[in-house]
């Protein structure tokens, strides 16, 4: 089922997410309505805060070209073991804040721990577009947004535009 996607400003994308205790068949269930709603934005990535639910899962699949086979990873409780010192600048955008991109600087490099649609963990070392996907969707689990990384005003200036754009489609 394809869920929601909350738009910035809202309270509930501020919020650190709990973790999960157990991968239960309802959190399967919310990771594959998760990857639904990504695929269709479309995007490559999403966070449970996105959709309304404070819990620690992340979806991702940087797989662009039609022609390559997807890789949708679910990811319950994602973890930062080590970054690089090496950067990366990426222009980002963000399913909460539609049409606003601006470059952010990470670690090029991230490993990452998780536990997988089976429970069991997983471990993996993320470059390029992953590797910037991933930080981005940990980010959204700890209240952080990508426009949290800019300078106040041109952050205000992306919220204020956010906030006629949830104006508009209210009216609508
Ligand atoms: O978390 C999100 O809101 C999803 C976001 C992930 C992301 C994008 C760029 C850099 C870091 C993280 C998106 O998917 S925005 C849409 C997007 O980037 C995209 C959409 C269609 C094709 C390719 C990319
Ligand atoms: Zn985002």
């Amino acid at each position: 089922m394809k869920r929601t996607i909350l738009i910035h400003p809202d309270p509930r994308l501020k919020k650190v997410c709990a973790p999960v205790a157990d991968v239960t068949d309802d959190l399967r269930k919310l990771a594959d309505d998760m990857l639904e709603t990504m695929y269709d934005a479309p995007g490559i990535g999403l966070a449970a805060p996105q959709i309304g639910v404070l819990d620690r899962l992340i979806v991702l699949d940087c797989v662009k070209e039609e022609n390559e086979t997807p890789r949708p990873l679910v990811m319950f409780n994602p973890q930062v073991l080590a970054s690089s010192d090496d950067t990366n600048v990426y222009e980002e955008g963000c399913l909460s804040i539609p049409d606003q991109y601006a470059e952010v600087t990470r670690p090029k490099t991230v490993e990452v721990e998780w536990l997988d649609r089976n429970g069991a963990v997983q471990r993996e070392t993320f470059d390029g577009l992953w590797a910037t996907c991933v930080q981005h969707e940990i980010d959204h689990l700890d209240g952080k947004l990508f426009i949290d990384y800019l300078k106040p005003l041109k952050r205000q200036m992306i919220t204020r535009k956010m906030q006629k754009l949830k104006r508009e489609r209210a009216r609508a």
